[in-house]
């Protein structure tokens, strides 16, 4: 099997323009007669549903943020009755007002389809045996990947997160061949299958890892580690959770599932559509969402879409990694930071430092202070003195900033089952 729904991943370019405009005009018509919060903000902007001849005339519509989402809590930006919705997500957000996404069954057939896309892009089939060891619940990951592996016929272990030893005993006793989980948690399960001793009793042929920003320095690390394929999964509990795009066996980017969403890449600072290949804020529109259909929601994600011809022969563009988000960006000392730069310098010393880390940053005299705690190798026994210093220069050189680097014991940075805590802000910017 190659692809699941070879006709929809492999349509030609203007087989997929024509099928995105018919599914564009037809969701904005649906929205704007059954979501007040569209009807008002289009009427303000004096568009009706009609003025969508064109899929640029995308353009003219309005943005939806995060705060929307919070403001019409729970249920006021549903397109249909209530008692269609037969399952409610949330974002695994700790602060601020929660967010929802309500899904109609025929949402969740859909969202099914695209895990489906994913796995067997990842060499899945009906054969196969996926451990789903994301967390399940209102996270969209377990239960994303769950329908996703049975909409394929596959067979589903759903260990969630957790209990790291039964997972590795599991994976040897059943034979998983694909293993679905956050590349934080593909990590420890990697060092923990080395200190089991139990590689070779291993069937893993390949992992689905998304939830959060990894490099490609891990991707290596947790290939060795696991001796698999390491795949790249994207997605958002607003929109759909994993799926929305997934990596091909190329690893050159994720395919977006263009016959469910409009991707656009827009300025952050003006929202002004970018051209082909910039890069900037990803923007999406659910053109076949019935639940809780949204146009242009702005995801914060910042990336590239790439349009070329991949190898895979699949024709829906690919977007590239995110590269952190408009709002995960750190502020220090005047200077941006993304923790990824700091993740692909510390994993340039692989020998020398694991790839667990954490940035602390506080304020002291009115100064940022900039921490970074990184543990290392259980086998590094050398200097650390002359590592924290080396790791110094290299930090200070790729982020224009200098940093205070401390070589911690294995084990001291607390593990995370779920997405790695990777930031500690104590400046307390905001309230
Ligand atoms: O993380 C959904 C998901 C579950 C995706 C399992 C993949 C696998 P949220 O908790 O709402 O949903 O977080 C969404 O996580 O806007 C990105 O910033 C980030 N993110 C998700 N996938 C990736 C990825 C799920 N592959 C937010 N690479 C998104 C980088 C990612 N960041």
């Amino acid at each position: 099997m190659k692809y699941f729904q070879p006709e929809i991943e492999c349509m030609s370019r203007e087989d997929i323009r024509a099928h995105q405009l018919k599914h564009l005009q037809r969701q904005v018509k649906r929205i704007y007669e059954n979501v007040p919060m569209y009807r008002r903000r289009m009427d303000e902007a004096g568009i009706k549903p009609e003025d969508i001849k064109e899929l640029s005339d995308l353009a003219k519509l309005p943005f939806t943020s995060k705060q929307d989402l919070r403001d019409y809590y729970p249920y006021d930006l549903l397109a249909v009755p209530k008692k269609d919705i037969v399952r409610i997500q949330a974002s695994s957000g700790t602060t601020g007002k929660q967010i929802v996404s309500g899904y109609t069954r025929g949402d969740l057939d859909q969202w099914a389809n695209g895990f489906a896309r994913q796995l067997v892009a990842a060499g899945g089939d009906e054969n196969s045996i996926v451990q789903v060891s994301y967390g399940y619940g209102l996270f969209t990951g377990g239960l994303g990947a769950h329908g996703g592996a049975e909409k394929l016929g596959a067979m589903v272990i759903p260990t969630s997160s957790g209990n790291t030893e039964r997972q590795i005993r599991f994976m040897c006793d059943l034979g998983t061949t694909h293993l679905a989980c956050t590349p934080s948690y593909a990590m420890f399960l990697g060092e923990a299958v080395q200190r089991m001793g139990c590689r070779d009793q291993l069937k893993l042929k390949a992992g689905i890892f998304g939830a959060e920003p990894w490099t490609e320095e891990m991707r290596k690390n947790i290939e060795e580690a696991l001796g698999i394929k390491a795949h790249d999964v994207y997605g958002l509990t607003e929109i759909m959770g994993p799926g929305v795009s997934y990596e091909c066996g190329e690893q050159a980017g994720m395919h977006i599932c263009e016959d469910m969403f409009i991707p656009e890449i827009i300025d952050p600072d003006t929202g002004e559509v970018l051209p082909e290949g910039s890069f900037g804020e990803l923007v999406l529109s659910t053109i076949t969402k019935e639940g809780q259909p949204l146009l242009r929601y702005r995801t914060r994600d910042l990336c590239v879409l790439d349009y070329s011809q991949c190898g895979c022969g699949r024709t829906h563009v690919r977007m590239k990694k995110p590269a952190g988000r408009t709002d995960d960006m750190l502020i220090i000392r005047g200077v941006n930071v993304f923790p990824s730069q700091i993740e692909e310098v510390l994993l340039k010393y692989g020998e020398v430092v694991s790839p667990n880390y954490q940035i602390v940053v506080g304020r002291e005299n009115n100064t940022d202070t900039f921490d970074i705690n990184v543990e290392r190798q259980p086998d590094y026994t050398g200097d650390a003195a002359s590592v924290e210093a080396l790791l110094v220069k290299r930090l200070r050189s790729q982020l224009g900033i200098g940093a205070n680097v401390h070589l911690v014991d294995v084990d001291s940075i607390v593990r995370s089952e779920g997405k790695a805590k990777r930031v500690i802000d104590n400046r307390k910017l905001h309230d």
